[in-house]
């Protein structure tokens, strides 16, 4: 499958972000990805600032084989890889200045890259304030851009577009206070249309704004974990978009 086609293509859609840290056994992943399976989302990423290979080579393998649609990793680290997922995220982290998350971890997986059968998509990925201090912030050591700096933040994505980025990653972090505003994404979609927007999106309201906005995947992690009932708002908000 070409995962940059798929999105290229796609209108609307909704990606769970699965983060293998937060289950504690196989069992209780097993049991999420069957309930993640029934809303039937269009995007799995899966990543964390701090997931061990044999986890999320776990978590990508169980997913495949539960799940329709692509897996994609969403890595926070080198070692995070996986021949079982139909894609990965090249992140590069260019709100920030840190050179290990702009090309040092991306050299350091190149070995076995080179030795997997995976789509590799050029990724912007920026890291916007969403009022508190985020877990990519902190494992990084960068700064996010500021909520209101929306020249830095256009000039930010045209840079990484520039550099021939194919996707722009948007996210106010896992668990933000406040997610990205309608605004915000209205300017990085008009600068990459291949937006994908994260990061602290709790209702099916904000979900739709973000899409209105230019969103083309809108990523939902901490609110399914805490209120797995979401997935039915998810399941319905799909539903209500096909008719
Ligand atoms: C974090 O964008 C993702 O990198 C998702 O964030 O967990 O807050 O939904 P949430």
């Amino acid at each position: 499958m070409d995962v940059i086609k798929f999105l290229n293509e796609l209108k609307d859609g909704i990606a769970v972000l699965i983060d293998p840290d937060k289950f504690v056994s196989k069992d209780n992943l097993s049991a999420y990805l069957d309930k993640v399976s029934f809303a039937n989302p269009d995007m799995i990423l899966i990543g964390g600032s701090t997931v061990s290979k044999a986890d999320l080579q776990n978590c990508v393998k169980l997913s495949k084989e539960k799940i329709k649609a692509p897996i994609v990793i969403f890595p926070g680290a080198s070692h995070q890889l996986s021949e079982h997922a139909d894609a990965i995220l090249f992140l590069s982290l260019i709100s920030g200045r840190n050179s290990d998350y702009l090309i040092g971890h991306h050299i350091a997986a190149v070995s076995e890259l080179e030795n997997m059968n995976l789509q590799i998509i050029p990724t912007s990925y920026m890291l916007i304030d969403g009022g508190k201090k985020s877990s990519v912030e902190y494992v990084s050591n960068t700064n996010p851009i500021p909520k209101e700096s929306f020249s830095i933040a256009r000039k930010t994505a045209l840079a990484g577009k520039y550099l021939g980025h194919k996707i722009l990653y948007a996210d106010a972090g896992s668990g933000a206070k406040e997610h990205i505003s309608k605004e915000m994404i209205t300017l990085l979609a008009s600068v990459n249309s291949s937006l994908i927007i994260g990061g602290g999106i709790r209702s099916i309201e904000q979900i739709k704004v973000a899409h209105k906005a230019g969103a083309k995947l809108v990523v939902i992690g901490n609110k399914i974990e805490e209120d797995i009932d979401f997935l039915l708002d998810i399941k319905n908000y799909r539903l209500d978009l096909s008719l």
